[in-house]
């Protein structure tokens, strides 16, 4: 009983620092207190790499406006069939205006931009378009990480083309890639991963932005958090609740406040908005997940029907896995509901496991856990497993790719 009464106090003190230290760290006029200095380290201690992040423009859709002459300047989607409950992959920019956007009910789609054309998916052509893309950024550097199929990070910092400013080397870049393939990318340049992404996205299309380390820290103050790359719609809004709208805000909350309110990430969050990003750009990356998933003809909430669906998926994962010889270190169920919405649930195992019986009962446990919580019908379900790595000490970046691949909002 006496521990009890002591755990509570703990907590209740806890919480009670917590809150008075967001309050603090709230008013500029109490910044004499707060308990990050203003001053401190901004850069990491490799701020003297280069690195490019280039993305291609609509990607899909920009193939097929270039393969089909009389799509071009017209709206066009790239997606599934409406009839089958199909999904947009892109769209051109000329539908972005009409509110399309990737990943929404291609039906929906539709109904926002009658005027569209919809094109099916063809992934073989955009494989091989990808291909050549990657060949150039090689040509460039060894040091390419791509992290899709028309996205990839260079580092620059020594280079074929003994090329000085990765500046001109972007806009090399961009020239060669519409030369060899008639298609168009967006460029950033910075001095680490987190800054050259978030720079890509700042002229799109057919644009390119610089943050060099002079002005990487007015950028970033300036920047509303949710266009934070790892900020995701929730944890904006939890931000927003904390008063905290732009990096400027993001960067008076002292790291125990972050942690203690996001957990692992919230070290993350402490970094980036400093600039800090440590990551190397790694060409051949060891997969870190393996996921099955499955949309369903109707929307259910048959709770049997789900059980045994999850029981499948968890099967052929675990079935996978181990044809890769490779372990799960934890299982993710996702749950994608009629209007699109989704939820998560991970568990973690005390041992790593390949037992596909193991990884599909723990899916329909977790099934069965959040299933209370269900007040919609669903229309996906997933199962991954997030698989155990060489390093077993998964670092601050790996747990944030963790915590991605089960909440891709993030
Ligand atoms: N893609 C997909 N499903 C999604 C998102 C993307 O199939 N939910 C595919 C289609 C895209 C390609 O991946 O063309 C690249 O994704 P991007 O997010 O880079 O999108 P785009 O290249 O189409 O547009 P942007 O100009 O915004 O990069
Ligand atoms: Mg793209």
């Amino acid at each position: 009983m006496q521990v009890s009464f002591k755990e509570i106090f703990v907590k209740i003190f806890r919480r009670f620092r917590l809150f008075l230290k967001l309050l603090l760290s709230n008013r500029s006029r109490f910044s004499f207190l707060n308990l990050v200095n203003p001053r401190d380290a901004f850069f990491a201690p490799c701020d003297n790499r280069k690195i490019i992040h280039v993305d291609m423009d609509a990607f899909f859709a920009a193939i097929e406006q270039r393969d089909r002459p009389k799509f071009r300047g017209k709206p066009v989607i790239v997606g599934g069939d409406p009839w089958d409950r199909g999904v947009v992959s892109t769209c051109s920019y000329e539908a972005r205006p009409f509110g399309v956007r990737s990943g929404m009910a291609t039906h929906r789609a539709l109904r926002l931009c009658p005027q569209a054309v919809l094109l099916p998916v063809d992934m073989n052509r955009y494989r091989a378009v990808s291909e050549e893309i990657f060949d150039i950024f090689r040509r460039i550097t060894p040091l390419v990480e791509g992290m899709s199929i028309d996205e990839a990070y260079l580092d620059v910092t020594s280079n074929s083309k003994n090329e000085s400013s990765a500046t001109r080397l972007s806009q090399q870049i961009k020239a060669e890639i519409f030369l060899k393939t008639g298609l168009t990318a967006s460029a950033g340049v910075s001095f680490n991963m987190f800054l050259a992404k978030i720079a890509s996205e700042i002229n799109k299309p057919n644009g390119m932005a610089v943050i060099t380390p002079d002005r990487a820290a007015g950028f970033l103050e300036a920047l509303p958090v949710h266009r934070f790359h790892g900020i995701g719609r929730v944890t904006a809004n939890r931000l927003h609740g904390m008063n905290v709208h732009t990096g400027r805000d993001l960067k008076r909350l002292p790291m125990e406040a972050l942690v203690e309110v996001f957990g692992k990430i919230g070290r993350y969050y402490y970094e980036v908005v400093r600039g800090i990003d440590r990551r190397c750009v790694t060409p051949v990356r060891v997969r870190k997940s393996l996921g099955r998933e499955n949309t369903f003809p109707v929307d259910t909430a048959n709770l049997d029907f789900l059980r045994e669906k999850t029981l499948r998926l968890g099967l052929e994962v675990g079935g996978i896995l181990r044809s890769m010889n490779r372990r799960a270190r934890a299982i993710i169920l996702k749950v994608k509901f009629a209007d699109f919405s989704q939820t998560t649930r991970c568990r973690q195992f005390i041992q790593a496991t390949d037992d596909a019986g193991i990884i599909a009962n723990r899916g329909t446990l977790l099934l069965d856990e959040c299933a209370k919580a269900f007040c919609k019908k669903i229309r996906l379900i997933g199962v991954s497993a997030h698989l155990e790595g060489p390093d077993e000490q998964p670092s601050a970046q790996e747990e944030f790719a963790f915590m991605q691949s089960i909440n891709p909002k993030l």
